[in-house]
């Protein structure tokens, strides 16, 4: 079982002893997502407790210009998190005969290189589901010193973070490092209510959109939701604000479940696993937090929040971050009657150019596909990005995609022809297309959906 974690350490030696020779300043180099922030977090307290004399930085993606501008730098090693298996060939051709370079990333690699370059695919490991670059840098870190296992717990955030664990349950290797945090008693592991919003919603607002199963008394019914939290003297505020599910002590959680037992409501649906870390925060609710750092363009406060596992900087960002998409939501309300934004026509489109940014076009979409807002199957978002791109959201009804459905894999025809990058899966796809081929991709779209549903 444990077969994969011990080939991983092996082979993290080559990295360990690099860095340990190593006396000069480091270059840290992460990606901007949950997990790319959770590796940089491990590998900054990894080189800290080490001594080690380091910077880091966070980029949203590694262009050619950053891998010239990295060979330029003073430091003498460039250790890259999450980043940089995609662009080996040019790290391997500007970088290498310059610097001495460490890679620990999950991404599909350009190739190997002549660098140290960790990667699951070199062990015939899939990155994309069994391990996140937090597990590979956690290694690194607990392959440099066994003290460092207390950081695995960031590399369940991390894996979180990338969606690798489904349904509850971690995949791969990443249930080894699960096991492996549970029986060193660094993240505890116990069933709870696995309810929508449990981390960022009000716990009442969590109950009451419970319809399946249905909940007597509770389910469509503010209310009932309210009473039923209340008469288990389970407070529904705290210090002026309403609490989630998460911040309720396992100890009020356990009234809330005994309480739907013993009024003959269904129970066992709705149980999960839920993790939590020491302080009393979940792995779900750190990974919520850090991927909306890396969205508000906040990484850095992203890595605080991780190396000082500060709470009250978390909730801080939560904050704003909600109120962002609220922002964002409000912009698709109140233009609901403009067509150069918003219209309907075998699809629901929310155009929004440069009114919504490009890192909360998903989620907007996502929830403008759930609440209903439009009755077509198939959502899709559109925002500027980057210098001249426009970056694509879509989503698919759960009905469209029991026909038959594949939004994945029409998006990735589409790109095919215009010049775009994307993909995804039957519900859920994106892309990043020039903009000059924003009409004829929506057209396109538009087309293919009508030919399958
Ligand atoms: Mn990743």
């Amino acid at each position: 079982m444990e077969n994969g974690l011990q080939d991983i350490k092996e082979e993290s030696q080559a990295a360990v002893e690099k860095i340990k020779e190593y006396d000069g300043k480091i270059r840290l180099v992460g990606q901007y997502d949950a997990d790319g922030i959770s590796a940089t977090a491990i590998a900054y307290q990894m080189l800290e407790r080490a001594g080690k004399e380091f910077e880091y930085e966070i980029l949203k993606q590694l262009y050619e210009e950053d891998v010239e501008r990295l060979a330029e730098e003073d430091e003498e090693l460039i250790l890259f998190v999450d980043i940089g298996s995609g662009k080996a060939s040019s790290i391997e051709e500007i970088l290498a005969p310059e610097k001495e370079v460490i890679v620990v990333d999950h991404h599909e690699p350009s190739e190997k290189g002549s660098f140290v370059h960790l990667n699951p695919h070199f062990l015939g490991i899939d990155g994309g589901e069994a391990i996140s670059a937090a597990g590979m840098s956690f290694i690194v870190a607990w392959a440099y010193d066994e003290e460092n296992i207390d950081l695995v717990e960031l590399a369940l955030i991390g894996a979180t973070g990338d969606i690798q664990k489904q349904e509850g349950e971690f995949l791969g290797l990443n249930s080894d490092l699960e096991k492996l945090a549970v029986e060193n008693e660094i993240v505890k592991k116990r069933k709870g209510l696995d309810l929508y919003g449990r981390t960022t919603k009000p716990l009442k607002d969590s109950l009451k959109y419970t319809t399946d199963p249905h909940l007597e008394g509770i389910s469509n019914d503010d209310n009932g939701a309210v009473q039923f939290v209340q008469s288990h003297g389970v407070n529904i505020r705290e210090n002026g604000s309403f609490r989630t599910l998460s911040d309720l002590s396992e100890e009020e959680e356990r009234k809330l479940i005994n309480g739907l037992i013993k009024t003959g409501r269904p129970v066992q649906p709705l149980l999960n696993n839920i993790y939590t870390l020491e302080n009393g925060y979940e792995v779900d609710e750190f990974s919520t937090v850090i991927n909306a750092c890396g969205r508000l363009g906040k990484a850095r406060t992203g890595v605080n929040i991780l190396v000082e596992r500060d709470l009250e900087l978390a909730k801080k960002i939560s904050r704003a971050y909600s109120r962002k998409i609220a922002k964002s939501l409000r912009f698709v309300e109140n233009n609901k009657n403009d067509e150069e934004y918003i219209y309907e026509d075998g699809i629901g489109v929310i155009d929004a150019e440069d009114n919504i940014k490009d890192d909360f076009i998903g989620t907007v979409t996502t929830i403008s596909m759930s609440n209903g807002f439009f009755t077509s199957d198939v959502v899709v978002g559109a925002a500027y990005s980057g210098k001249d791109e426009i970056k694509i959201s879509s989503r698919a009804s759960k009905d469209a995609v029991e026909a038959g459905l594949n939004l994945g894999e029409i998006i990735g025809e589409i790109c095919e022809e215009l010049d775009g990058e994307g993909g995804g899966h039957n519900v859920a796809a994106g892309a990043k297309i020039p903009r000059e081929n924003k009409d004829e991709f929506l057209e396109m779209l538009r087309e293919k959906i009508g030919q399958e549903t």
